[in-house]
Order: structure tokens, then C-alpha cells, then sequence
């Protein structure tokens, strides 16, 4: 059918139909996700008109600064899941702790969300593209009870749905509940997303590496040879590979689902851990990346296998094609 014409609700119902093992929660919430993020595009693309670029004079539990809009982002989809009663907590970025909704109802959802409200912060007053990334479990804890630290501190594996939203030239909602990749398009003029990339697949191998290489005198030195070898004759082109770094990990991880690539952000002196947040970025789009056929790894692990020690924990983070993890992690020993 032509790219367009189905639009997630209409998708949901047939997935739900199709298939009996997800559950029908799962399409009200991303229904519910869907909802909230066309408000947090809107303020995007309002940018500075709407008065929401710049810092707060807060930080976040990592000490970094955060964003007007970073902050918004956060409270819009807190609010949506503490008032649709089918997630009775959440974790994000932005907060300290996780937060267990206290409402009666609330204690009976089943499910808790984990998220990067805005990711690429450092985008945000540039006019770059930047994204929100989450993350679904089904809680551990009894229902009617509060959730606890165990909800969140799952692994990977666990996950029974994850996604991201892109702000860039267009708004795409991308999501898998474990049985492939969907991409949608919010539409302007009805303001309802739309598939537009239906069963998404990971080229196996790609020539396009993004990774902040100011960065690289200070990586091991099989990362070193490994981006070496990225820019030599000797891959499979023949021909060096194109550097790519957005520096939003959505928007780079986005192009290289498309195209074929691999992200890397590693250990470096200033962040031995990898800058990037296992349960907000890693976790979500590593199970993105393996619905699809690619691969992500802390270049010696499955990143799906790590069980999570800390909520804001972070690792080294390679993802993207198949065969170019796999070659970067050949380097590494
Ligand atoms: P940001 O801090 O701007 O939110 O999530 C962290 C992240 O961005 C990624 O989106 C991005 O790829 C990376 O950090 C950028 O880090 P560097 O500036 O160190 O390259």
C-alpha cells in the first residue's frame, strides 16, 4: 500500500489482530506515547518562539545542565502516563529516582516506562535534530503495590516494547514490540502519524561511522585502529567509509538504521563508564537495533544481557550494522 495511508491506530488494530501474544495494553500506550510527543514536537518546532530554548538554572543527578525544553519534555510525558492508568511508574533521565504513581489505579498498571524525554540536548538551541527514546517493561512487582527499584533495574532482554521519536525534518515515531520495526511519519496536516517505513531493516553492512572523534586520542588503542581502519582502502568498499556525527545518538543511530552504519561512544578518561545512560538509550535502541537485524554492544557484551546495578548507569556503546559491530569488536579483543 502506498506510504501514508495506514495510520498507527489503524496499524495497531492490525497488529493486535494479527497477533494474539501482544498484549492489547501495549496499543494504548503507544497510542498514549504518540499523543504526548506531537505536543513535545510542536514545542520543537516552535523553537524559539515558544520560549522554550536555553538552560534552566537546575542540573540534572549527572550534574549536566538541563534544558528548558529537556524539562517540558519530561513533565508532558510523566503526565501522560501517570493520568492513561496502564504504567505505574516511570524512570527517567531526568530524575533522580523513579517515580511510582500513587493513584489506586495506577498501582494497577501493569507496566513501567524508562525514557530519555529529550535526547541530544546539546542540540536543542542549534536547530539539530533531537529525540525521545523509551523503553517498556512489564513490572515485577505485585500488582496494586507500589513499584519498586527491582521494575526498573531489568535487563534488556526484558523489554517488551521500546521506540524513539525524531525531530528532525520530519517528526518519525519508530517502534518495535518484539516482532519487528515500524517507522511513522507525524503528518502536518491531520496531525496523526503515518507508516511510512513498514518491517525496517539494519543494512548487515554499511559504510558510515559516527562517533565524536575528538575524542579518540584518548580510546584504547583497538578503537584506535579500528576507526583507522574505518577511513583506510582495507573494508569491503575499498574505498574510506564517510565520518557522520550528528551528536544526538536518535539522530545518528536513525540514519545508520537506513543506511547502514555503526555509533560508537566508548570508554574515554573524562567518562570511564561511556557517556551514554544503559536504561534510557542503550537498552531501547539496542532492542530497536536487533528487531532489525543489527547488533549493539558495550564492544565486549550484549548490551540486552547487562542486568542494570544503578538506574542512571552508564556503558560503552556500540550499535548499528551487523558486520561493522562486529569487525569493531574484532579490534578490540
Ligand atoms: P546529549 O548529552 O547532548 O544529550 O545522550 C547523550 C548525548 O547527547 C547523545 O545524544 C550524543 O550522541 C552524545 O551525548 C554527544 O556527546 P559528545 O558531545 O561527548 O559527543
Amino acid at each position: 500500500m502506498e506510504a501514508g495511508r495506514i495510520r498507527l491506530s489503524d496499524h495497531l488494530s492490525q497488529q493486535l489482530a494479527a497477533d494474539q501474544s501482544i498484549h492489547r495494553d501495549l496499543g494504548r500506550l503507544i497510542h498514549d506515547i504518540a499523543t504526548a510527543v506531537k505536543e513535545i514536537a510542536l514545542l520543537t518546532s516552535q523553537g524559539a518562539l515558544a520560549g522554550v530554548l536555553g538552560n534552566l538554572s537546575s542540573q540534572n543527578v549527572q550534574g549536566e545542565t538541563q534544558k528548558k525544553l529537556d524539562v517540558l519534555s519530561d513533565e508532558i510525558l510523566i503526565q501522560t502516563f501517570r493520568s492513561g492508568n496502564l504504567v505505574a511508574g516511570i524512570a527517567s533521565e531526568e530524575n533522580d529516582n523513579f517515580v511510582a504513581f500513587n493513584s489506586e489505579r495506577a498501582a494497577f498498571g501493569s507496566y513501567v516506562v524508562l525514557f530519555d524525554p529529550l535526547d541530544g540536548s546539546s542540540n536543542i538551541d542549534v536547530n539539530v535534530s533531537i529525540g525521545t527514546i523509551f523503553s517498556v517493561y512489564r513490572r515485577v512487582s505485585p500488582l496494586g503495590s507500589p513499584v519498586t527499584l527491582d521494575d526498573m533495574l531489568q535487563p534488556g532482554t526484558e523489554q517488551v516494547m521500546a521506540g524513539y521519536v525524531l525531530y528532525g525534518s520530519s517528526t518519525m515515531l519508530v517502534y518495535s514490540s518484539g516482532n519487528g520495526v515500524n517507522g511513522f511519519t507525524l503528518k502536518p496536516s491531520t496531525g496523526e502519524f503515518c507508516l511510512s517505513h513498514a518491517n525496517m531493516r539494519m543494512p548487515e553492512n554499511g559504510r558510515l561511522y559516527a562517533m565524536n572523534e575528538g575524542n579518540i586520542q584518548e580510546c584504547e588503542q583497538g578503537l584506535v585502529r579500528y576507526i583507522q581502519y574505518c577511513q583506510s582502502r582495507e573494508n569491503q568498499t575499498g574505498m574510506p567509509y564517510s565520518g557522520r556525527y550528528i551528536g544526538s545518538l536518535v539522530a545518528d543511530f536513525h540514519r545508520n538504521l537506513i543506511k547502514g552504519g555503526i555509533y560508537i561512544y566508548p570508554s574515554v578518561p573524562a567518562s570511564p563508564e561511556g557517556r551514554l545512560r544503559l536504561l534510557y538509550e542503550c537498552n531501547p535502541l539496542a532492542f530497536i537495533a536487533e528487531q532489525a537485524g543489527g547488533l549493539a554492544t558495550t564492544g565486549r557484551q550484549r548490551i540486552l544481557d547487562i542486568v542494570p546495578a544503578q538506574l542512571h548507569q552508564r556503558v560503552p556503546y556500540y550499535v548499528g550494522s551487523k558486520l561493522m559491530v562486529e569487525k569493531a569488536m574484532s579490534f578490540l579483543g
